[in-house]
């Protein structure tokens, strides 16, 4: 054997062992995952957020004592992020590909100021999570065509199945089970291959890409869950240090007292609120949001109390028409005609529009409180996806959308913003002197009062 195959010989070896190593990581990164037991204790689970409840209501009675010259809100705003805050690195986690509402909030996203949000990559939820991954990496790939986006932005189907779930799911055709599309409408929509990120071995892509991104980054990060939680519920489990480093979860849901019921005008210390409404995403994966709410992460709902609105304005046509020369919302409006051809078919008259929830849930994650008020305390989920509330307007961690303010100046925003990126700044400098004007009218009365 001559020096350069001996050289040779050398590097073949070298590269072996390399590989060998690598082969020894991913053994140990698997099983680091089998550690993490899916399984959901029940009993347990329960007991503690009883548990936590009685004792909260304990400490919330004695706060008039505690706080005697304290004038506690009923209604509060969320506190908004610093400035060095911002862009506020964000998930998207969402079961886009049945209702439209998750799909418009993507794009409403993709179009705000890069200032103010990064988009860190999408993640699924419930069922079949490869669609809705595909849907959405279908948006997202489009838009970053158009606007000519170097950098990535990663999406990975979510964990199946989920924690604990008992109740029966919505109404709509195969909801819950996947994806509205039937396989033509998504060969039309997706152009395969799909890139999305799923580890043919492992379910685990979108839970660790969450905990990735949380440990990763400098600044701490927001989450959009318009969805169920399963994913976010692993990853707090997987790595409980994340917490750490999420500034809040913005939550598709919740509310302090049933639909039907009129909200209280004032809130009492020690009284808990009930909800015998359980919401969709709720209902997806009860276990999930069980662990998620009593995680001690800062969670912000906002959920049909406040989201009850209807967009069914000449923007909704306009999206419907759109084709694949008017760039990134071809994909939206395609989904959107689909979605209100299907919904006519189901009520048996013309449905022209929809109730925008997530696209408001994900307004309020970027803009805390700018359009909506909150009720801040501790929220119990049950094991029937029922909620109990209690008023903690000093320590709560949970904030619960009660009030919607100035419903017809978001639609706006929200309606044109979705049309392109330069309407979202357009939109933004209406919506700064509208907002500027209520407040300088506000500020007016008080004035005169006094
Ligand atoms: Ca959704």
């Amino acid at each position: 054997m001559n020096t350069s195959e001996k050289k040779k010989n050398e590097q073949d070896n070298e590269k072996e062992k390399e590989k060998e190593k690598e082969k020894d990581k991913e053994k140990e990164k698997e099983k680091e995952i089998q550690k993490v037991s899916t399984e959901f204790n029940l009993k347990k689970v329960e007991r503690i957020t009883k548990k936590k409840f009685e004792e909260l209501k304990e400490k919330t009675l004695k706060y008039d004592e505690e706080f005697p010259n304290k004038n506690f809100k009923s209604f509060v705003k969320v506190p908004d992020y610093d400035e060095e805050q911002r862009p506020i690195p964000v998930i998207f986690d969402t079961d886009i590909g049945s209702d439209i509402d998750d799909a418009l909030a993507l794009l409403l996203l993709l179009h705000l100021p890069a200032e103010d949000v990064k988009l860190l990559g999408v993640t699924t939820e419930y069922g079949w999570v490869g669609v809705r991954a595909a849907v959405a990496e279908s948006i997202v790939e489009n838009y970053r065509k158009d606007y000519e986006v170097k950098e990535e932005i990663p999406v990975y189907a979510g964990y199946t199945p989920v924690l604990y779930n008992k109740m029966s799911l919505w109404h709509t055709g195969n909801e819950g089970y996947g994806a509205y599309l039937n396989e033509k409408q998504i060969k039309k929509l997706i152009k395969e291959p799909y890139t999305f990120k799923q580890n043919k071995n492992s379910k685990w892509a979108a839970v660790d890409f969450i905990i990735k991104c949380c440990l990763e980054s400098e600044k701490k990060i927001s989450i959009i869950s318009i969805g169920g939680m399963t994913n976010i519920a692993l990853a707090l489990r997987k790595n409980p240090l994340i917490i750490k480093n999420i500034d809040r979860i913005v939550f598709m849901g919740m509310a302090i007292v049933p639909h039907s019921t009129k909200m209280p005008d004032i809130l009492k210390l020690g009284h808990s609120y009930h909800c015998n409404h359980s919401c969709h995403n709720i209902r997806q994966d009860i276990g999930a949001a069980m662990e998620v709410f009593n995680s001690g992460v800062r969670i912000m709902c906002v959920g049909h109390a406040v989201t009850h609105t209807w967009f069914n304005n000449e923007i909704v046509p306009k999206l419907r028409k759109m084709d694949s020369k008017y760039g990134d919302f071809n994909v939206v409006g395609l989904l959107l005609d689909i979605w209100l051809h299907y919904r006519s078919q189901i009520f048996h008259q013309e449905i022209d529009g929809t109730c925008p929830h997530d696209p408001l849930t994900t307004t309020e994650c970027i803009y805390p409180s700018r359009f909506i008020k909150y009720a801040r305390g501790y929220m119990r989920i049950t094991p029937k996806g029922n909620s109990e509330f209690i008023w903690d307007p000093v320590n709560g961690n949970h904030y619960i959308g009660s009030q919607f303010r100035h419903p017809k100046i978001w639609l706006k925003w929200f309606s044109y913003s979705l049309l392109s990126k330069e309407q979202n700044i357009k939109q933004n400098i209406i919506l700064k002197k509208e907002l500027k004007k209520i407040k300088d009218n506000e500020q007016k009365k008080i004035d005169e009062m006094l």
